[in-house]
């Protein structure tokens, strides 16, 4: 009976070692006051990948069909929240892509860590188009404070 109680135990360390190593976390996003009318939930995963960051969002629950844009921002003077900051957007950083049917968005991109080094969060915003042009204010946040990553 011990070494089946074993096994579980064993199997958690073995994925959490996995799930270290290059130094990925993901993040939850939280909704922002654009995105009060969706369902939306998902999540964002900077990878460090020597002087670059690879970042790829997964994102549920948007309006179908629909051109999004992301980016990474500062701090911003409006509020001690990060995703309430309203910091300027680091345009570098910008990754746009479109939702399916079902409002499903998935967002891949990579930038230098250079560009992104004074970053502390991560949103979301509507586009007006393929040219990813923010429409709204940030349906979807989190604080990502990209300094503090090895
Ligand atoms: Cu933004």
């Amino acid at each position: 009976m011990k070494t089946i109680l074993m096994l579980p135990a064993l199997a958690v360390a073995l994925s959490a070692c996995t799930m270290m190593s290059g130094d990925m976390k993901a993040y939850t996003l939280n909704k922002q006051p654009a995105g009060m009318a969706l369902s939306s939930s998902g999540t964002v995963t900077p990878k460090m990948d020597g002087t670059m960051v690879m970042t790829t969002a997964k994102v549920m629950g948007l309006a179908p069909s629909t051109y999004y844009v992301a980016h990474y921002h500062v701090m911003g003077t409006k509020s001690a929240d990060p995703c309430a900051s309203e910091g300027a957007p680091i345009m570098a950083s910008k990754i746009v892509g479109q939702t399916d049917a079902a409002g499903m968005l998935s967002l891949s991109g990579s930038v230098a860590k250079s560009e992104i080094m004074n970053a502390k969060y991560f949103n979301v915003h509507t586009a007006s188009g393929p040219d990813g042009t923010p429409a709204d204010a940030g349906v979807t946040c989190t604080a990502i404070d990209i300094a503090m990553m090895k």
